[in-house]
């Protein structure tokens, strides 16, 4: 998988992008991350990339010209055919399923935006889907991007390692964690469930599951159907 990442801040992705499954991931051959700085496309003496917004109102809003011609270089650099992405608090919101979904695709492109908005054109203009990852008010796009990155490439054939059990995942599907314990037995007087040193695979199996269905109930009502 390509994804390609078109931002004013690529910095403020090196770092999270550079720990644990995504830099394996990254080492391995099986996802290509490119950041691109959309300020780089921008002209004139003051590559302005935002502009005040047609019929007032406060703050700017992202100009399309460096946007589009940051886009149009990279479609040039691979034809490889994906999904164009805007990140924005108005989006389809951003669930496993969705994570899923992108998991399946050559190509990701991601459009991660600052001050109040994109020009509705760079929307129609390329085709974007538009998505969300909560209902609270960031700052911009790059947080959000990263958060889908991460979502997507853990699900790719091969980015998890032995010690990050993949298959647990979706056999707990829909359901909350159970408790877990590790050593020691006992520590400031506070023990281990009796059931959980006993060896009884199967009775611990149906522990669990009780206590995923009662965790589920209790803290995430709306997961229950
Ligand atoms: C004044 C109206 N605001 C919309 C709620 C303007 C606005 C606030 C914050 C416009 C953009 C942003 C920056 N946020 C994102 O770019 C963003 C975002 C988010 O804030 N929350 C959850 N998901 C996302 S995806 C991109």
């Amino acid at each position: 998988m390509r994804i390609d990442v078109l931002t004013l801040f690529p910095d403020m992705f090196t770092s999270p992008l550079n720990y644990s499954i995504l830099k394996r991931a990254q080492e391995s051959g099986l996802v290509e991350i490119v950041l691109s700085n959309i300020r780089d496309f921008a002209i004139g003496r003051y590559r302005q990339v935002d502009d005040k917004p047609y019929g007032g109102g406060p703050g700017m809003v992202m100009m399309c010209q460096p946007v589009f011609e940051c886009y149009e270089h990279l479609l040039n650099e691979s034809s490889q055919p994906g999904r164009t992405i805007l990140l924005t608090p108005q989006g389809r919101p951003f669930d496993q399923n969705l994570a899923m979904e992108l998991s399946r695709e050559q190509r990701l492109i991601l459009i991660a935006g600052r001050y109040e908005g994109f020009d509705e054109r760079i929307r129609t203009g390329l085709g974007a889907e538009q998505i969300s990852i909560g209902d609270y008010v960031l700052s911009g796009g790059e947080l959000p991007a990263m958060v889908m990155i991460d979502a997507v490439v853990r699900l790719l054939e091969g980015a998890l390692g032995d010690e990050d059990s993949a298959e647990d995942d979706s056999f707990r599907e829909g359901l909350l964690e159970y408790p877990q314990y590790t050593r020691p037995e006992v520590y400031r007087g506070m023990t281990v469930p009796e059931i959980l040193l006993s060896g009884d695979h199967a009775r611990i199996a149906a522990w669990r599951k009780a206590r995923s269905i009662e965790r589920t109930k209790r803290w995430r009502p709306d997961l229950m159907e």
